[in-house]
């Protein structure tokens, strides 16, 4: 090494640390902004979070919810992972950036390309970010994650897949508990990980992001949680399903349902036993996922974070499970549209209470924007500021929740009505007042007209064109 070499280093060393000093300084005497804690749960329904299916068991956000503003009616922007995350993380409706379906591909193509992600807005804020496990399931552009994530985020996977024997229609289907170590799980690992990270010192606000990967198929958990439920006596079938449901579905509703057809006609209606086994693993792995986000929240409250941090949790899309001759998602029906959703405010405040007004999980951008007071990004968050509702669940809220899945499949949900129309002007009404299980369409209904013309006014003038991808 050359005097010149040492010299350069040695001031080298002397700036770093007087940058980290003035760094760490201005943090801890001016950023008293709240932490942010996201967990997200991948395809989880109403069963257990709002207790639509008797006996499905979600002991920890029964606790979490004591403490939080539950959404009753939450629902998302479109009913499967991809889109639906982008839809959150962009701010963006599907039918503004055309990302539609699974596989369209959005991080990479059109306008999300140069649209500021939620973490990026939080890093550019000057808060700490942290991402850990599924959080888009979309590749995201070279050096993307880093701009987004000061970690490098490990994703995990839909793992561990069960052996070959015990598969049901390929590898992503089959219940059955696993004889491994919890460890085996990529949302065990990824919750220790979160819980780690809660238990260090930060020098800024932070922005934690846990992604599950459950209750997502393959149905496999822990097996202690498929021992949590008698498969001879869980309620069957469940509550929603009707046989002749389809009978008044108009033809591309009927499409959607069929969207995996030979999965429900193989596993499902016609053959109760294999179908009573998925609801079983179904709701073993809801268990499974509500065990794991407790463990993080239980964390972040025996820690120093517990009284300023504000905690939201959220799924990306419903599930059906067997509900108008479907599994999985995928449909403009209420099944794939609802979400759990929950927010805890710092302190607990309005704990315990319920939201009934309709919101979407495209709010979380907006909302947060506000309450973490985050720079503005360059575009226009679609969503609607919750803050209202955070100040007062019962604030009057006229706007209806939009899920769409494709260009002009158009579905809205007020806190009493869904509304459904298709691209070929067919409709559906559900009343859920006195149908919750949207067994009855009441579209043709000429008392209806009325409800029918007040959900035209959200119907969007404009739907981008699509970028593609694959159904499912
Ligand atoms: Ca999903
Ligand atoms: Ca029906």
């Amino acid at each position: 090494m050359t005097p010149f070499t040492i010299r350069f280093i040695g001031i080298l060393i002397l700036t770093l640390g007087l940058l980290g000093q003035t760094y760490v300084t201005n943090g801890a005497e001016q950023d008293s902004r709240p932490n942010v804690l996201v967990l997200i749960v991948d395809d989880m329904n109403d069963y257990g979070f709002y207790k639509t299916y008797p006996g499905a068991k979600m002991p920890y956000m029964d606790e979490f919810k004591k403490t939080a503003i539950t959404f009753r009616h939450a629902y998302c922007a479109s009913p499967v992972c991809g889109p639906s995350r982008a839809a959150v993380f962009s701010g963006l409706y599907p039918h503004t950036t055309g990302h539609y379906l699974n596989g369209s591909d959005p991080w990479r193509k059109g306008m999300l390309t140069e649209t500021e992600s939620l973490p990026e807005l939080f890093q550019r804020s000057g808060y700490n970010t942290f991402g850990w496990g599924k959080i888009f399931h979309a590749k995201l552009a070279e050096g993307r994650e880093k701009a987004m994530f000061l970690n490098e985020v490990h994703h995990g996977g839909f793992g561990p897949f069960l052996a070959e024997e015990d598969q049901m229609l390929g590898r992503f289907w089959g219940a059955k508990g696993w004889e491994g170590p919890d460890s085996d799980f990529p949302d065990v690992r990824n919750a220790d990980a979160a819980i780690e990270y809660l238990q260090q010192d930060h020098d800024k606000p932070f922005f934690l992001v846990y992604g599950l990967w459950r209750p997502h198929t393959p149905f496999t958990a822990p097996k202690r949680f498929f021992d949590m439920y008698d498969l001879a006596t869980i309620a069957f079938p469940p509550p929603g399903y009707k046989k002749t449901d389809l009978s008044d579905v108009p033809p591309k509703g009927q499409a959607l349902s069929r969207i995996w057809g030979e999965r429900w006609d193989e596993t499902g209606g016609s053959d109760p036993a294999s179908w009573r086994k998925l609801l079983h693993g179904y709701l073993a792995c809801t268990t499974f996922a509500d065990w794991n986000c407790g463990r993080v929240i239980e964390a972040l409250d025996a820690g120093p974070y517990a009284d300023n941090t504000i905690v939201i949790f959220w799924s990306d899309n419903g599930f059906h499970m067997g509900e108008k001759n479907h599994y999985e998602k995928a449909t403009a029906w209420e099944k794939a549209a609802l979400t759990p959703m929950a927010i805890r405010l710092p302190g607990g405040k309005h704990g315990g209470k319920v939201c009934t007004r309709p919101v979407n999980t495209i709010d979380i951008f907006p909302t947060l924007m506000d309450f973490c007071s985050l720079e503005s990004p360059e575009h226009t968050p679609d969503g609607t500021n919750l803050m209202p509702l955070l100040k007062n669940p019962k604030t009057k809220w006229d706007k209806p929740a939009i899920t769409s899945y494709g260009e002009r499949v158009f579905s809205a949900r007020s806190e009493r009505y869904r509304y459904i129309r298709y691209p070929d002007g067919l409709e559906e009404l559900y009343d859920h007042k006195n149908d919750p299980n949207e067994f009855h369409n009441l579209a043709n209904h000429p008392d209806m007209q009325e409800i029918i013309d007040a959900f035209d006014q959200w119907y969007p003038e404009n739907w981008a064109k699509s970028w593609g991808g694959r159904n499912g």
